[in-house]
């Protein structure tokens, strides 16, 4: 095995370690975790400013969000309700357990009903890092094409949700809702699937059920 081989699989032993102490705190604590993983702009934020909306009168949520650089998304988070913070990675591709970790111990928030990881905006690197997260949500927008699952297929085969954003677009944009479907099944035939526009609200109540009707899961099976 190679040099290099053998320290990315130290590096991701060390990280599924942490994931784990992340994982049973987050089970003790009865918070569920969602990590947000998609290509820059594909509407993370602004899916997580309209979640925070949507909850704010029945469930605490928080939000750690990474980014290479600035605190713009924290900033875009807290003034839409919810207390969150910033993980400036300075060049790094991806969240990872020790940043979550590290993250978390900054931000010192109250406990909540659900935390939300914004990952940073990459398809490729987020995927190999556990962060102790229930499930992963990818996010792919209408303008990005509906081949992208075919092309970057781990992040589509690791995810439990595929969120097609920006559905408001699909008058404007040559994306095609039935390929983008059957490249996301060819990959994960159970990936659970939905269309929604955080602009018009479109989709949004099935998606904020699906998320609650994961808490009430996650909850039943803890206590
Ligand atoms: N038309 C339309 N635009 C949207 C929608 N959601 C987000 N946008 C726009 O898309 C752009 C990027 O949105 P963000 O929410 O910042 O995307 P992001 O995935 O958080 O971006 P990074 O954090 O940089 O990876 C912004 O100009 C948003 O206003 C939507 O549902 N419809
Ligand atoms: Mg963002």
């Amino acid at each position: 095995m190679s040099e290099i081989i053998k320290i990315r699989r130290r590096i991701l032993q060390e990280n599924d370690h942490k994931a784990s102490q992340l994982r049973e705190q987050f089970k003790n604590e009865g918070t569920l975790v969602v990590d947000l993983v998609s290509s820059p702009g594909s509407g993370k934020t602004t899916l997580l400013e309209k979640t925070i909306q949507h909850f704010s009168e029945r469930l605490d949520c928080a939000v750690l969000v990474g980014d290479v650089a600035t605190e713009l998304d924290a900033n875009r988070l807290q003034a839409a309700g919810a207390p969150a913070h910033q993980i400036v990675t300075g060049g790094a591709c991806h969240l990872d357990a020790h940043l979550v970790a590290a993250g978390l111990e900054q931000a010192n928030f109250d406990e909540v009903d659900m935390l939300f990881l914004e990952n940073v905006g990459n398809l490729v690197c987020p995927t190999s890092y556990d962060l102790g997260e229930d499930f992963k949500v990818v996010l792919l927008s209408a303008a990005e094409g509906e081949d992208k699952p075919a092309k970057y297929p781990a992040i589509f085969t690791r995810a439990a949700v595929c969120l097609i954003t920006k559905s408001d677009l699909f008058p404007y944009v040559d994306f095609d809702l039935d390929v983008a479907r059957q490249n996301i099944k060819a990959h994960n035939p159970n990936c659970r699937i939905l269309e929604l526009s955080a602009k018009t609200g479109a989709g949004m109540d099935a998606w904020c059920n699906l998320v609650k009707e994961r808490l009430k899961v996650k909850r039943t099976v803890v206590v």
